[in-house]
């Protein structure tokens, strides 16, 4: 009894297992700079690696007052995504939000916060110019950017949670169906 029912064991393990691994998605890994980590040097670029393929993906950097902070470039190749900014970051705490759509083609989104406590030189640079500008553009920005960032953020969890439990249910209804063809096959054998 035990004996003939192992092969059907196996499939049922296998069935849950199995697709486990290939709609799994990509999980932020690590990056640079890395979650909560003071960077002494100045900071133009930030990478995150994902621990799982990525088809495409967006990172949005805040300052510590709500302010975007202007992204040159963003550049996907799985599983990173590089993103390079218009300017070295000047001192202070930043808040990175990414999304990215993974090999599975759900959307997976998180944020994670660095600072920069780089050495300041004396005098006027170049550097203190920017900031300067960059703190009049702030304000104007400021609240945009945070009402735009809510209600990004809500779409897509939403969207995340419903395919996920499309996915459960597509692989519950397929077991059920899977040993309820089982019984039906081990009772006409008999
Ligand atoms: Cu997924």
């Amino acid at each position: 009894m035990l004996k003939r029912f192992t092969p059907i064991l196996a499939i049922f393990i296998l069935m849950f297992a199995l697709p486990g691994k290939a709609f799994a998605h990509s999980h932020y890994e690590s990056s640079t700079p890395g979650d909560g980590e003071v960077m002494q040097e100045p900071v133009n670029e930030i990478s995150i690696t994902f621990d799982g393929g990525i088809e495409e993906g967006n990172v949005e950097v805040t300052g510590e007052n709500g302010e975007t902070i202007s992204v040159r470039d963003i550049e996907v190749e799985s599983p990173e995504i590089t993103a390079t900014l218009e300017e070295p970051l000047e001192n202070g705490e930043y808040t990175v939000s990414w999304h990215q759509i993974s090999a599975d083609t759900h959307t997976v989104e998180g944020d994670f916060t660095f600072s920069v406590d780089a050495a300041e030189d004396e005098g006027a640079t170049p550097e203190d110019e920017a900031e300067a500008e960059s703190e009049a553009a702030t304000e104007e920005q400021q609240e945009e950017a945070s009402d735009e960032q809510t209600g990004a953020v809500e779409t897509e969890q939403t969207e995340e949670n419903e395919s996920g439990s499309a996915m459960l249910w597509i692989s519950i209804i397929a077991a059920i169906a899977f040993i309820a063809v089982l019984v039906a096959y081990a009772k006409k054998r008999k």
